[in-house]
């Protein structure tokens, strides 16, 4: 079958109108005539589905020539482009950020009533592309909507996971993991491109040979390839033409049988090898910060990673004699080390497959990639058995011990004599099992290499990555992690947004700097009113969705005091528990006591094999239960766990939010994001001196910011010193009886089992200094009480943090990488005459 594209095809297409059209009546004609032709449906049979799939085919239609005409001027033009590998992209439903980007929300919102339906109640309808973790994989989505909006040529490369992270439910407090199908209804956004597929080797062994012209080489005969499938779904910036790509890989058998196989009478081995292809984009590990060390994980990596590279050459061929200019035309980006392996394999189809000399190859290698670490949990630096990599990938592990063999001998020169450093330094680990060190490859194979937060990339140069900064200084940077306020904004908090344009004008959506005109606000006692009915009407609107998710009644009128993000045990959930247990105790103690009511939310999913995460959730629903039917504590007190935290939800919670919970153990959070996501929607920060915590005080003012705890270098010091967190238990009178409290079984119905090993663990181990923390938290937090009773205090507070926001956009973080790592313009797209601007 001939797939490549036919030049002979003179016919110029006639771009029908309802393809295009952007107003109301024809968008209304275009949802019928997609309802009917590509759903398939009556509209008197239609369900809300059915609407909603129309709806996506409908904006779909308006985002194609956008993203065609895109992809085809980078090809004429011949531009730079930077490429995005991640392992994870937590994109989040697609539908309403189209309507914004393209600018046409209204006239939708109006098409759709007319026809009797509500906008809303569609939207809602979109089952979220779960296609990551937590932080990571959203940062990655952030990032994708701020290179569109920012008109970068850009690919962001990953896994078409066909089960993302689980759904998780709460059965009798615990988490239950439910499998993720979100494909089960079909994809409206996505374009499969079978013609683009590829094939990537696994296993098997190498041989050397000579070659027509008398060089050695050395070839991979692999024991089993698997094809990857392209899948293309279009990144639409804000209000610009460009629609750049995103391209998930699926694996598949490279033959629907093995026919050899099948007729040596090896039925189950031929379908062993099919169900195994299509085995490695299965299902995302739903473990970050450590990855778990399965081989099949590290089949997808490289599967990905792979499929990506020789896209990109085949790319780069098309408009290039040679592969010679490769590293500036494209810029690769690792988003941790997952895609690291990207650095063995593009110097393997340079030598191998292209025929370049080792030195040439290494060249363009090393001026290609550039690397983010995204951690400084020593546990979470990702390295992989020799044994397991060496099998997998025989001649991926000839050219890592080449590239270590070559890099060690430059190290042996400039350090004589010192087997420390260099054992320190090289890509294997040999101090016990032989491990490959991902960070070690990436480092060494990268011209980049940055921290997301100014305290981690100090954190990485003096401790992490320390050898490696003291080689190559140069090679370091800092790149503030931001969030996109199209999604965090606009489309979540529509009502804020239009509170804000009201006031300044809309520019400050693509330059969040121009917040700072809100300042001008704070002194308008019309204007704090108005933000205060703002946020009451958001906390009611998420009150009754708690009612109706969970069956809690919650008063919008108390302090929303939300934790929301990954359960670990370094995020610390349980000492914002430690801070409920307290106000309660108190309470008992004192049923007359004055304190401000608040409404204690968190969300979260914890790593299925991870326990301690599990009982913390079970330890927050236990608590939740005691206090919330508690009659003597008259709904001054109450606790929910919404179960399913997912980007959907976070759009619901973050605007509702009065208090935000960044309480990790300082040193621990890399950035943190959702930081970023409550500040921008009016609400104030509790936390400590970590991560990105401590750029976003520095912008709102320390006087805008609720914070406690030590300080990296006193965890560190502490540490030190022998930390023995029982001095804290046996002289902190309260802190003991919060805890006898937990562990006698009062909250859980007398079991005084069930949370023994939390509260063990935090007495006699306590490796996140909760016991440490735990006074200033709980002094910090009082403070934050009577703040929050002076309600126009507040609201200035509120609207100074808003205004302060504007370093966290994405926009932001991604004119840095632009500027100091890919050296990327933006290139203008224009559209041809036939297709309406956008509106
Ligand atoms: N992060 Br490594 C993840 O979400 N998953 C991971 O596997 C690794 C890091 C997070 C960091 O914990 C968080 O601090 C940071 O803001 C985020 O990456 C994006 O940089």
């Amino acid at each position: 079958m001939d797939t490549s594209p036919d030049t002979s095809f003179v016919c110029p297409i006639i771009i029908e109108d309802d393809r295009t059209g952007l107003d109301t009546e024809t968008i209304r004609r275009a949802l019928r005539d997609n309802l009917l032709y590509i759903q398939g449906k009556l509209p008197e049979l239609a369900s809300k589905n059915d609407l909603y799939m129309a709806l996506a085919y409908t904006i779909r239609d308006r985002l194609l020539q956008r993203w065609l005409t895109t992809q085809q001027t980078y090809l004429k033009k011949d531009v730079r482009t930077v490429c995005y590998l991640s392992a994870e992209f937590l994109v989040g439903p697609h539908l309403a950020n189209n309507l914004i980007n393209l600018g046409i929300y209204e006239q939708v919102q109006k098409a759709v009533s007319e026809s009797g339906l509500k906008l809303e109640e569609l939207i809602a309808q979109e089952e979220e592309p779960g296609l990551g973790n937590g932080g990571l994989g959203r940062l990655a989505a952030c990032y994708l909507d701020s290179l569109s909006t920012l008109e970068i040529p850009a690919i962001g490369y990953g896994i078409r996971y066909e089960f993302g992270i689980f759904d998780q439910e709460i059965h009798d407090g615990w988490q239950v993991e439910i499998t993720d199908k979100w494909l089960q209804y079909g994809n409206p956004w996505e374009i499969a491109r079978p013609e683009s597929s590829v094939e990537v080797k696994f296993g098997g062994y190498t041989e050397s040979y000579t070659d027509e012209n008398g060089n050695y080489r050395s070839r991979w005969i692999p024991d089993y390839v698997v094809k990857g499938i392209p899948y293309d779904t279009p990144i639409l910036g804000y209000r610009v033409n460009t629609a750049n790509t995103m391209r998930l890989w699926k694996s598949e058998a490279c033959e629907s049988f093995d026919f050899g196989r099948f007729n040596r009478g090896d039925y189950y081995g031929a379908v062993d090898n099919k169900v195994h292809s299509e085995n490695i984009s299965k299902v995302l590990y739903p473990n970050d910060e450590p990855i778990q060390g399965k081989e099949l994980r590290l089949e997808q990596q490289y599967f990905f990673v792979s499929c990506s590279l020789q896209d990109l050459i085949r790319i780069h061929l098309y408009e290039n004699p040679s592969l010679d200019n490769f590293h500036q035309k494209w810029s690769v980006q690792l988003n941790d080390t997952h895609p690291s392996v990207g650095v063995a394999e593009l110097m393997r189809l340079l030598i191998d497959v292209h025929h370049f000399d080792w030195d040439k190859a290494w060249f363009i290698t090393q001026n290609t990639f550039a690397y983010t670490n995204h951690t400084l949990l020593p546990e979470a630096l990702e390295k992989w058995p020799l044994s397991i990599f060496g099998r997998l990938f025989p001649r991926l592990m000839e050219i890592i011990y080449e590239i270590n063999y070559r890099f060690l001998d430059k190290i042996r020169i400039i350090y004589p004599h010192d087997d420390g450093k260099m054992s320190r330094l090289s890509i294997i680990d040999e101090s016990g099992e032989k491990y490959v060190r991902m960070a070690h490859l990436a480092c060494v194979g990268s011209q980049a290499i940055n921290g997301v937060a100014a305290l981690h990339t100090e954190l990485l140069k003096k401790d992490v990555l320390r050898d490696f900064y003291e080689l190559f200084p140069e090679k370091f940077s800092n790149k503030t992690n931001g969030v996109t306020p199209r999604r965090w904004m606009v489309s979540s908090n529509p009502r804020l947004t239009f509170a804000i344009t009201e006031k300044i004008g809309e520019n400050w959506i693509k330059h969040l700097e121009d917040l700072r005109g809100l300042e001008n606000y704070v002194d308008d006692g019309g204007f704090r009113d108005s933000w205060r009915r703002i946020k009451y009407d958001i906390k009611a609107d998420l009150a009754n969705y708690i009612d109706k998710k969970v069956g809690i009644k919650v008063d919008p009128s108390t302090l929303f005091d939300v934790q929301v993000k990954r359960i670990h045990e370094y995020k610390r959930q349980h000492l914002n528990v430690l801070h409920i247990v307290t106000l309660y105790h108190r309470l008992k103690n004192n049923p007359n006591l004055d304190i401000t009511p608040r409404t204690f939310i968190f969300g979260g999913k914890a790593a299925p094999g991870y326990f301690m995460a599990k009982l913390i959730i079970k330890l927050i629903n236990s608590v939740a239960e005691v206090i919330d039917n508690d009659p003597t504590i008259g709904g001054r007190l109450k606790v929910v766990f919404l179960p399913d935290y997912n980007v959907t939800f976070g759009q619901r919670v973050y605007p509702a939010a009065d208090l935000s919970e960044q309480i990790s153990t300082a040193g621990k959070e890399a950035s943190g994001t959702g930081n970023m996501k409550f500040s921008m929607n009016g609400s104030l920060t509790i936390g400590t001196l970590d991560g990105a915590n401590i750029e976003i005080r520095e912008e709102v003012g320390a006087e805008n910011f609720f914070l406690f705890g030590l300080t990296t270098e006193e965890v560190y010091a502490k540490k030190a010193a022998g930390y023995n967190p029982q001095e804290y238990y046996y002289h902190n009178e309260e802190l003991r009886a919060v805890l006898d409290l937990i562990g006698s079984g009062f909250f859980s119905r007398g079991d005084s089992s069930l949370f023994r090993p939390l509260v063990d663990n935090l007495i006699y181990n306590d490796p996140y200094m909760l016991l440490a923390d735990y006074q200033s938290y709980i002094d910090c937090q009082e403070g934050v009480g009577w703040a929050y009773k002076d309600q126009e205090h507040w609201s200035r507070l509120a609207i100074l943090n808003v205004a302060r926001m504007g370093k966290f956009s994405s926009d932001r973080s991604i004119r840095e990488y632009c500027e100091e790592i890919w050296r990327i313009q933006p290139v203008k797209i224009e559209l041809p005459d036939y297709i309406q601007a956008n509106a």
